[in-house]
């Protein structure tokens, strides 16, 4: 099977994705809420692992790691620097303008203040206040979108919706993808429908390969647009390697390699004309490697579109 069959193959077997008109349509009204001469920059962040369903009723899956933390702290800075975000994320996993929020249980953030009310515990009020305060702003002010996703099914049902919607903005579009992708799946038809049951012995399954969507994002869903992988390893030895195989490959405008280790703190954007090492700065302990990155990728788009107007 060629690679555009199998994609096709992908999309038709896959459980249709519920609420995709209603997607389609906050799509819309989120990308187009500024005149649209505006010029203003639109990235999707996507952020955590995809689950792979073993069952259509499903009770098992297989899934990927992924906090969601990076996705969550770009779209911050992403925001800070006056894109639109479109945080395509894995339910219950990182959001932004939480990082500060107490890690307690929700209910001990709480007291009561009399018999019919409550009141946020004061030593949570300001870090709940800021995040309150941030959040309504970028929602409210039109510049972040949340979607959630969990299973590979509606992650990349999702990301094509989102990249047709958002194929007008030509290269003020960017892709931002820092999900952690499933690369092996059940097609759906030949998924059991109900839970397996383990007295039937050894499970002896087949996975097959997700096909790989970064190409036909490139080539056909949004040309234009400036795109971003990232690349996950756990031995550095093979990890520069893979990650300029996947530029080439899917001719991504940079693709940010990373350790698992260590991606808090390094990565490396691998590019056509080199390698740039990103650091968080270690003489502040709240910083963070996303501030720096963010910064570079969005020096890079800018030139990008630049370059399109000389
Ligand atoms: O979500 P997180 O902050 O825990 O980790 C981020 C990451 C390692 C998932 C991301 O930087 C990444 O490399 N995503 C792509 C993974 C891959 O499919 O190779």
């Amino acid at each position: 099977m060629d690679s555009a069959t199998q994609i096709d193959s992908f999309f038709e077997s896959a459980p249709p994705l519920k609420d995709s008109s209603k997607i389609t349509d906050k799509l819309n009204q989120f990308i187009h809420f500024d005149s649209p001469s505006s010029g203003r920059r639109v990235v999707c962040v996507t952020s955590g692992g995809t689950t792979v369903p073993l069952e259509q009723r499903c009770v098992r899956y297989i899934d990927n790691f992924s906090s969601g933390h990076r996705g969550a702290a770009s779209t911050e800075y992403f925001i800070k620097a006056g894109y639109k975000v479109i945080f395509l994320y894995r339910r219950g996993t990182f959001q932004p303008y939480c990082s500060s929020l107490p890690e307690d249980p929700l209910l001990e953030c709480f007291e009561l203040a009399d018999d019919s009310d409550f009141q946020v515990r004061r030593s949570h009020s300001e870090a709940v206040k800021g995040a309150v305060t941030n959040h309504h702003a970028a929602v409210a002010g039109g510049l972040l979108l949340k979607l959630p996703f969990t299973s590979i099914f509606e992650y990349l049902q999702m990301l094509r919706i989102i990249a047709l919607s958002m194929r007008s903005l030509e290269r003020h579009a960017m892709f931002y993808l820092a999900a952690a992708v499933s690369d092996f799946y059940v097609p759906w038809k030949s998924m059991a429908e109900h839970k397996i049951q383990s007295a039937s012995g050894p499970l002896d399954m087949r996975l097959m390969q997700v096909p790989k969507m970064l190409s036909v994002l490139r080539t056909e869903w949004t040309p234009m647009a400036f795109c971003i992988s990232f690349k996950l390893e756990t031995d550095s030895k093979i990890l520069l390697e893979k990650a300029n195989t996947a530029l080439k490959k899917y001719k991504m405008h940079s693709v940010v390699a990373n350790e698992l280790l260590t991606r808090k703190e390094e990565v490396t954007v691998v590019t056509e004309t080199g390698n740039i090492s990103v650091c968080r700065d270690k003489t502040r302990p709240e910083s963070e490697v996303e501030d720096p990155l963010v910064e570079l990728l969005v020096k890079r788009h800018s030139t990008y579109i630049k370059d399109a107007s000389t």
